[in-house]
């Protein structure tokens, strides 16, 4: 069978598996985004973030995933963004419109129908979507599966950005992308502006330190000058794509295969305060949150409530002083923030003294 006729026939098993688009390249190492990485590590830009920083080499040498591999087959899946508005008198936190369902499952799905389709026909293959081992947008543009946005996100021509990427590593020989995708941005720069830490800091260049969707992932305290920013986000952050014009013109239609993302767009603040570490984490699915531990989505949760809650809501004050007594220092600190923002400044005192607690305490009010 000859590469074309291949590559033809891995398109309509991908597109018929749910796949929104699905490209070639080879496997030749992704220098631009080795030295994007290297740069950015240097530069301090990437806030202790792991994945594709641990091991930059590993990440951007997909030969790494699959002993004599020749092509990588991308694909994208597209997500759900439609959402129903906050639940009223419900202090809630928003989530991410990728983090609602897992879409990397169903990506993942996909791309195995592919690799089934190339196992048949005598090929070795490995499915890589979110992981470590690629960089999954490199391998996206290379594949002319889209152009890379000044957000970074990758956006397919006249379909927007809402999507995940993966891809399946070969040892078949692909006909690989010839043309990038022409850039869609022009003189736009609304993501650049829409950004509520500004922390696109250049065109394609952003700085994890202030980016509210790594700073709700990563340990430690949300950096006080950004928790006002933060608002509702209770996991993910999806304003620069929001604000973005051409997701803008696409409005917020659902495709069938879909699912009720919408569902799991917002989540009762209170109630994930009350909730045992076990409910925390059934709640966070598979979110990434560092050590598994359910202390940082309750401390993202604070921050939430302080943002949007009632200080008049007897529910709202109860669960703020419990938080400020905690002998968990960094949740107590994190209270003692929220009780300030909401004006219930009397609580603070009640805080046990701890490095983290005794700095917000000397802190100016938010
Ligand atoms: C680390 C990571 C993050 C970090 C850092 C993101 C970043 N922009 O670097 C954090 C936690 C902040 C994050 C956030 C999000 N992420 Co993320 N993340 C990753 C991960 C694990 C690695 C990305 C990486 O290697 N970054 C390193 C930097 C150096 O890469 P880069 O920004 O693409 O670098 C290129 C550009 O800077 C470009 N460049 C250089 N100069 C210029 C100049 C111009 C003008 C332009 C246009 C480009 C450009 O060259 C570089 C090299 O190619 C991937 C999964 C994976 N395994 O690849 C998912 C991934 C990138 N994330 C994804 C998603 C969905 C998100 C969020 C939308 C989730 C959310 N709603 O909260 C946000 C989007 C925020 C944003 N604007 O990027 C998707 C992106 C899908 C898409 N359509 O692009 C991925 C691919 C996961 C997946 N498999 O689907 N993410
Ligand atoms: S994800 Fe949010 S905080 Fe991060 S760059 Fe985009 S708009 Fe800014
Ligand atoms: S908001 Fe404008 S500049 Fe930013 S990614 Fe979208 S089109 Fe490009």
């Amino acid at each position: 069978m000859s590469t074309a006729v291949l590559a033809e026939d891995l398109r309509r098993v991908g597109l018929a598996a749910g796949l929104a688009a699905v490209g070639f390249t080879s496997v030749e190492p992704f220098t631009e985004a080795r030295a994007a990485i290297d740069d950015r590590r240097a530069a301090g830009l990437d806030g202790g973030m792991q994945f594709t920083f641990r091991n930059p080499a590993r990440s951007t040498e997909p030969e790494r995933i699959l002993a004599g591999a020749r092509s990588l087959v991308v694909g994208a899946w597209r997500y759900d963004v439609a959402a129903p508005a906050s639940p009223p008198g419900e202090p809630s936190g928003r989530v991410a419109a990728y983090a609602r369902v897992d879409h990397y499952a169903d990506l993942r799905q996909a791309l195995a129908v592919v690799a089934d389709h190339l196992e048949a026909v005598g090929h070795r293959t490995r499915v890589v979507a979110d992981d470590n081992a690629l960089a999954d947008r490199a391998a996206a543009l290379r594949a002319g599966i889209g152009w890379q946005g000044k957000n970074t996100n990758i956006l397919l021509p006249g379909r927007g950005s809402w999507f995940v990427l993966g891809a399946v590593v070969t040892s078949a020989d692909l006909p690989p992308a010839t043309q990038p995708v022409v850039d869609g941005c022009g003189p736009c720069t609304r993501c650049l502006t829409g950004c509520p830490t500004d922390a696109i800091i250049a065109p394609g260049v952003l700085d994890a330190r202030r980016c509210l969707a790594w700073l709700v992932q990563a340990p430690g305290e949300i950096p006080r000058e950004h928790r006002v920013a933060m608002g509702d986000r209770l996991y993910g952050c999806d304003d620069c794509q929001e604000v973005c014009p051409p997701n803008r013109w696409l409005g917020h239609e659902v495709e069938p295969h879909m699912g009720p993302g919408g569902s799991r767009a917002w989540v009762p603040v209170l109630d994930l305060l009350d909730a045992t570490d076990d409910e925390v984490m059934a709640t966070a699915g598979r979110w990434y949150v560092p050590r598994r531990d359910p202390r940082f989505l309750r401390r993202n949760a604070l921050v939430v409530l302080g943002n949007v809650g009632d200080r008049a809501d007897p529910r709202v004050a109860a669960v703020v002083e419990r938080y400020v007594r905690s002998d968990d220092d960094l949740l107590a600190a994190h209270a003692v923030w929220a009780a300030r923002r909401l004006g219930l400044d009397q609580l603070v005192a009640l805080a046990p003294a701890g490095p983290a607690v005794d700095a917000e305490r000397n802190a100016l009010a938010p």
